[in-house]
């Protein structure tokens, strides 16, 4: 299989690159990145010999037709992809998330005039909106999209502009919603990295509003076998909710980083909250489970977060050099 993985180069795409290297002999990878802010090739850096990197940016129409007419299969990964950066500028969301997967999804549709193509879109939880604090509720396919940042409203943009290009066209896609990951290569500007990296050079944890937020985390590379299992199994058309039961509120998260750093547990800053900030997500992963028989297998929250732990401790040269302008940026929004 010739695979086209979309933003290969960032977090979840560089985890799901080396898995399938690792994993699948047999698959061809080639990665378009626009190396942004949140990509870089160190992150590809293990499977250097193994794939072909393309930098390029995926709302380049003729870029991404010619990649696209030499796949059996894409994974579209690429997108911004961080809530504060959102709220402060909003006009690359707009850009690379919906511009960008419509650019994608054309030359999936005429790549197809000649031979089969087939698609997977990567989306988030964040396209429901929020669900209250304390209740059992929780996102199905069937939870209407009511998408509350700039990154979510884009982001869901993205999914609508999929689900008419497999009506209208007959685009042999899949899509998929999945809730918060964490795991090694994540970049610093969001929650779990930031503050390991906090600890780690010296800093005190920044925590938005009282921390009662609920996120329902996964580790990346359930996340990934989870896109493994529908590209291979899923239904054209259909909509998947990944997720791996693991609801934790903020304060709770940050309390057992301090704790597994060896650092006392009020020892972090509430800073100003994020505007418009989501209470709460979870997801309802019973079809992905008991239809196509995914289920993760890094359920152990804590000893997940100590291996993250451990990798960012042993990788500083990957995170050092942004680190600091990370933190000047937030010092600016967090006053
Ligand atoms: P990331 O920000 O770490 O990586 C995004 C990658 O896309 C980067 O390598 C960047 O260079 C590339 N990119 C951005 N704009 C591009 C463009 N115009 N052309 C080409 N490449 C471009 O993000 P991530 O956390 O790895 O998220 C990957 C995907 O998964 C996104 O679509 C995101 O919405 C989705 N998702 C993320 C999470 C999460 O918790 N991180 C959860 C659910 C879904
Ligand atoms: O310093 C912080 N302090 C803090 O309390 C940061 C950066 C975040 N937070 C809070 C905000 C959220 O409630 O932690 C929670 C997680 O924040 P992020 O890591 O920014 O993630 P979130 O906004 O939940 O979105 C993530 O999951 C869904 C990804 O960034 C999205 O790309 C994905 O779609």
């Amino acid at each position: 299989m010739r695979l086209l993985v979309t933003g290969g180069a960032g977090f979840i795409g560089a985890n799901f690159v080396h898995a399938t290297v690792r994993e699948r002999p047999d698959v061809r990878v080639t990665v378009l990145d626009a190396l942004t802010y949140a990509g870089t090739r160190e992150s590809l850096a293990p499977v250097d010999d193994d794939i072909r990197l393309v930098a390029g940016d995926i709302t380049d129409a003729e870029l991404v037709g010619t990649l696209v007419a030499e796949a059996d299969a894409v994974v579209h990964f690429a997108a911004e992809t961080h809530v504060d950066n959102a709220l402060a500028d909003p006009e690359p969301f707009v850009r690379s998330n919906v511009v960008g997967t419509f650019t994608v999804l054309e030359a999936v549709r005429h790549a197809s005039t000649s031979k089969a193509v087939r698609l997977h879109h990567v989306s988030t939880d964040e396209v429901y909106g929020d669900l209250p604090l304390d209740s059992p509720e929780r996102f199905t396919d069937a939870t209407p999209y009511n998408p509350s940042s700039p990154y979510s409203a884009t982001k869901a943009a993205a999914d609508m502009l999929v689900r008419a290009w497999v009506r209208s066209y007959r685009v042999a896609a899949t899509l998929s919603n999945c809730s918060n990951n964490y795991g090694p290569y994540q970049h610093v500007e969001k929650f779990i990295p930031r503050q390991i990296t906090n600890v780690l050079t010296g800093r005190r944890p920044k925590l938005y509003g009282s921390g009662a937020n609920v996120r329902d985390w996964i580790h990346v590379d359930d996340h990934n076998s989870a896109v493994w299992h529908i590209l291979e199994r899923g239904e054209t058309g259909r909509t998947y909710l990944i997720g791996a039961d693991g609801e934790q509120d903020n304060l709770t998260v940050l309390r057992t980083i301090l704790r597994l750093m060896g650092r006392a547990p009020d020892d972090f800053d509430h800073v100003t909250d994020r505007a418009g900030h989501d209470l709460r997500y979870a997801i309802d992963p019973a079809p992905l489970r008991d239809e196509l028989g995914w289920k993760p297998e890094h359920t152990d929250f804590e000893t997940g977060l100590r291996e993250t732990i451990d990798w960012y401790r042993a990788n500083e040269s990957w995170w050092g050099p942004i680190k600091d302008a990370v933190e000047s940026r937030y010092a600016e929004r967090e006053g």
